[in-house]
């Protein structure tokens, strides 16, 4: 197991923009509904055309197995949740996969791996990974866990567009989540994935028992990064069972949607995904999503290990609600 611990000196609630952001997304949360929506909606025509709505495929190129103990993951190894650990997928196994996702019209392909960070002999078939769903003609999108100095450089060479690393939960809530790493560690990567001029696609989870202070911490910490974050995932956790936060209270859909508007309102540029959790969404609070200022879904059967709504269930709401895609 790689053990290797990176340390970032600049610990994230350190940041002299945190508190301010903080009570401003306190402030926006408090908000009417009404209020709150109409504010998010605003400010997303200010920046975006409000009828697209950009749509990834993912795909689990390895699978289980994973050393961390992140609370809310199947893959972690030490949860019994019925997820086998796997190897690596084929190249041809992904390029079969990236080629599928383009024909029911995808433009990003997001390959996932359940490692704590990619060891050197695995960057290799990766990055093959990364050029053959180029070659298609697809955004390419990989989530590999913590990078080491000069990783996010050959994952750029490659061709790679954007590393997704979440910072998942507020700095005060992460050491109840994750013990096997830091989030100074994730703000490391974020800053080699920002060096090396790959674009960034970084969000979190809410509905992990946290309070609305704590979802509003996430939210300031990830408007805290400079440049904020082009992509920004926003899941409802997925509660698995075996995993330790599962039977954690669901989080009411309408703080749900306050939490997109409040990150749309806050990262007035980034690109909104409603990601994980759709499937125990109905379509009309997926619809109140987008008008908060969501702008990009996960699209396909499955997530990494879950479930996701099907492409044809996906393809009715964009047509119910007049939404195209890209
Ligand atoms: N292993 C790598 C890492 O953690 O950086 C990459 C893959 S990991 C599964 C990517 C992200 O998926 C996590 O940071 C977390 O935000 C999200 N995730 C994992 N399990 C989830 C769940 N049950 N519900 C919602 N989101 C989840
Ligand atoms: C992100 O923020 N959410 C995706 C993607 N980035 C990698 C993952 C969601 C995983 C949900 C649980 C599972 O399917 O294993
Ligand atoms: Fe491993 Fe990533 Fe799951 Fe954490 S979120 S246990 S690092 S796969």
């Amino acid at each position: 197991m790689d053990t290797a611990v990176i340390r970032f000196p600049a610990a994230a609630p350190a940041d002299a923009r945190f508190e301010p952001l903080r009570e401003e997304a306190l402030a926006l949360y408090a908000l009417p509904f009404n209020e709150l929506l109409h504010r998010a909606q605003t400010v997303h025509r200010e920046n975006f055309d409000a009828r697209r709505v950009q749509r990834s495929t993912l795909l689990s190129i390895k699978t289980g197995g994973c050393p961390e103990d992140c609370g809310y993951c199947p893959q972690a190894a030490r949860y019994h949740t019925g997820v086998e650990s796997e190897a690596l997928l084929d190249v041809a196994e992904v390029v079969e996969a990236a080629r599928a996702a383009k024909a029911h019209g995808a433009t990003r392909f997001c390959m996932g791996a359940a490692w704590r960070g990619p060891k050197q002999r695995d960057l290799a078939p990766v990055l093959e990974m990364v050029r053959e769903v180029k070659a298609l003609g697809l955004e390419a999108c990989c989530t590999l866990g913590m990078l080491r100095d000069g990783q996010a450089e050959q994952l750029r060479d490659a061709g790679l567009d954007y590393y997704n690393h979440n910072l998942d939960t507020a700095p005060e809530l992460y050491g109840d989540v994750i013990t096997t790493r830091a989030y100074e560690d994730r703000l490391a990567t974020l800053e080699r994935v920002r060096g090396a001029g790959l674009k960034v696609c970084c969000g979190g989870i809410v509905g992990l028992g946290e309070t609305r202070e704590g979802r509003a911490g996430l939210l300031a910490q990830l408007a805290c990064l400079d440049p904020q974050p082009e992509s920004v995932p926003i899941n409802d956790l997925v509660q698995v069972e075996g995993t330790p936060l599962h039977g954690t209270g669901k989080l009411p859909w309408v703080e749900f949607v306050r939490t997109i508007a409040v990150a749309r309102i806050l990262m007035p540029r980034s690109v909104v995904r409603l990601s994980a959790g759709r499937s125990a969404m109905s379509e009309a609070v997926q619809a109140l999503c987008f008008l908060a200022g969501a702008n990009s879904i996960f699209y396909g059967e499955k997530l990494l290990t879950t479930g996701n709504p099907d492409v044809a269930r996906d393809d009715a709401l964009f047509a119910a609600l007049g939404l195209q895609p890209g």
